[in-house]
């Protein structure tokens, strides 16, 4: 019986290394170096070739290494065994660092304090208290309750939306297609922490855009976006961010990945660009919770964090 490593984009090695320092009396393999394919009973994966997976026919479950899972439901071949996905502390608080990072950088404005520092100017801009901005949080599942707690203790106002209702300390709550126009009418800075489904995919562009609080106390509204790139409709998000319909945004994420270098985002001044990089997953940290889910569903226990696949998250 074995344990299977297979991603694309990232480096099984250290995966492998992790797992079996947690887990000594398990034959962990990687693809695609593996001798014998019925005896793979689970799978950590990574952005899989469509096809792949289906080729183990003993699959007893798979582990999304991240907390997305739009990467192995776009297989339309992918074997019918539970999707366990990652929720982890280090994950959470890694993706709240960046958020809370890219918040502050436009609630302060560092961008304008750079290009005055590269002038040599020393001025002070007008500085808004961070009880009178509100951030909307896209998405109030594990990561986007984790940050508008810590954004909450910053001093920050808090919306959010979700896709059924819910019930968040601190947080004005709204959800669906009916709550989404009151939501965004009293949003400083949006934040995106959505999952990719088809109901999700090009979500956000003009017409949310539009919508936005104009005349909030930032002098335009924020863009911000760790969730998923295809949520954002890209050509928008550019014109909004020339004509200043958006007075800036942060991107991790992006609709082509990496982004292209032709794309225009990368020459806007008033946008921040990481490489989907805002929450890494470290083998190390997870090797533990995929450690204790296959030692779990082998004592016939039921996962943890499962996937429902008609939802799509
Ligand atoms: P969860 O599944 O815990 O939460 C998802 C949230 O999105 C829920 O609140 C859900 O609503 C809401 N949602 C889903 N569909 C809709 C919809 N159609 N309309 C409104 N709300 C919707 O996910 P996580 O918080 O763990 O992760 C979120 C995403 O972050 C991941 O799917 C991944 O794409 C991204 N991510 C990005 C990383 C990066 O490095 N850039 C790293 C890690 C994750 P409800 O509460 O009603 O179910
Ligand atoms: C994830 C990611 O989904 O890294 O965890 O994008």
């Amino acid at each position: 019986m074995s344990i299977l490593v297979l991603m694309d984009g990232w480096s099984p090695a250290p995966w492998a290394t992790a797992l079996q320092s947690v887990l000594p009396d398990e034959q962990i393999v990687i693809y695609p170096d593996v001798a014998d394919r019925d005896a793979v009973e689970y799978a950590l994966v990574w952005a899989p070739a469509s096809g792949v997976l289906n080729q183990f026919p003993n699959l007893k479950a798979l582990f999304s290494l991240g907390a997305g899972v739009d990467h192995l439901l776009r297989d339309a071949s992918l074997p019918d065994v539970p999707i366990a996905r990652i929720v982890d502390p280090d994950l959470t608080g890694r993706m709240s660092e960046w958020v809370v990072a890219q918040v502050l950088l436009h609630h302060r404005q560092q961008l304008r304090y750079l290009e005055l520092q590269r002038e040599a100017v020393w001025q002070e801009l007008a500085q808004p208290a961070a009880a009178d901005v509100c951030v909307g949080v896209m998405g109030l599942g594990e990561l986007g309750r984790d940050a508008a707690d810590i954004l909450h203790r910053l001093g920050f106002a808090l919306r959010g939306w979700s896709r059924t209702a819910r019930t968040v300390p601190h947080v004005s709550c709204f959800h669906g297609a009916d709550g989404l126009d009151e939501f965004l009418c009293g949003t400083d800075i949006l934040l995106c922490l959505l999952p990719l489904t088809p109901d999700t995919e090009a979500l956000i562009g003009k017409s949310v855009f539009d919508r936005l609080c104009s005349d909030g106390p930032l002098g335009g509204p924020v863009f911000i976006n760790a969730g998923r790139g295809r949520i954002q409709v890209e050509a928008d998000l550019v014109a909004a961010l020339r004509s200043k319909v958006l007075k800036g945004a942060s991107l991790d994420v992006f609709e082509g990945e990496p982004l292209p270098q032709d794309s225009a985002l990368w020459s806007l001044d008033n946008v921040i660009i990481t490489p989907h990089a805002a929450a890494v997953s470290s083998p190390r940290a997870l090797s533990h919770l995929i450690a204790r889910q296959v030692q779990a569903h082998r004592a016939g226990q039921t996962l943890a964090h499962l996937v429902d696949r008609a939802r799509g998250y």
